[in-house]
């Protein structure tokens, strides 16, 4: 019998490829919640999990695993049934191609968007101890630097520019990876390919988003239509987020949209 336990949030992306992964293996976990907006993240002894101070932190029988990819990948070793990777090194990579999507410009991606539009109004109503606290990252230039950008400049920071080009990148590849098979990215079956980027694709539908990249893509939204009504994304994901949060994103994500959809527009024209 395995010790599971997930350190996680909510309505944090990363969590939820984890959660993802875990429902879809049949497995059964203790979660410890980390308050991100309470800087719990930066506990001492979360931090000896962690060093980052960021979720998820998944601890299987005492020993710590951190990165939700690897996370997904370790649970996928661990235990194999479903498979969620391919089992030749050829098909491995092209999975792993879709997991550098998401850390190489998804994650950064998404929390743009999601500060610009939502938690940037909650930070303007954290004591300001906190907030300096938040902006320090443990130490983590690039990270401050991120969201010091975007809680000044909204959708105007350079860096949710950044965020909307790996979005255009990632489901432009997308639309033509699923037209030479699919339904699901690397053919008959989910893998961790499509659990990694499924997260992404909820928060800018959430947001009311979504469409200002897919309206001329059919085949990423069929895939988003097969994702968003597979059993384990919704018990994953979907079910876990709770009316506020529901409630959060969909009246701030409109508020972004049109600016948004006038910078992809320029971003196109380029
Ligand atoms: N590359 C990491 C990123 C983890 C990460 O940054 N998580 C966010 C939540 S989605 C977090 O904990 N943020 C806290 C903070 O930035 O203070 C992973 O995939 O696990």
């Amino acid at each position: 019998m395995s010790d599971l336990i997930l350190y996680d949030f909510g309505n944090s992306v990363c969590c939820q490829k984890v959660r993802i992964t875990l429902v879809e293996k049949g497995l059964t976990w203790q979660a410890r919640r980390v308050d991100l907006f309470k800087t719990e993240q930066y506990d001492p002894d979360y931090l000896k999990l962690n060093p980052k101070g960021v979720v998820p932190t998944l601890v299987h029988n005492g020993t710590p695993i951190i990165e939700s990819t690897l996370i997904c990948e370790y649970l996928d070793e661990t235990f194999p049934d479903p498979p969620l990777m391919p089992k030749d090194p050829a098909g491995r990579t092209r999975m792993r191609l879709w997991s550098k999507f998401v850390d190489e410009g998804l994650f950064d991606g998404a929390t743009e968007l999601s500060f610009s539009a939502m938690f940037r109004e909650r930070m303007r109503t954290m004591p300001a101890e906190l907030r300096e606290k938040r902006f320090r990252n443990v130490g983590d230039p690039r990270r401050t630097d991120r969201f010091k950008s975007t809680y000044e400049h909204g959708v105007q920071s350079p860096f949710v520019l950044h965020a909307i080009a790996a979005y255009e990148r990632a489901f432009k590849h997308l639309e033509a990876t699923l037209a030479e098979g699919g339904p699901w990215i690397l053919g008959t079956r989910p893998t961790l390919a499509d659990i990694n980027l499924m997260p992404f694709a909820a928060r800018l539908d959430y947001l009311g988003l979504l469409d200002v990249w897919t309206g001329d893509r059919p085949r990423v939204r069929d895939w988003w239509a097969l994702a968003s009504d597979w059993p384990s994304f919704k018990k994953g994901l979907r079910d876990l987020i709770s009316e506020t949060e529901f409630a959060e994103m969909r009246s701030h994500g409109p508020k972004i949209r049109d600016q948004v959809a006038a910078r992809l527009a320029e971003l196109r024209g380029l």
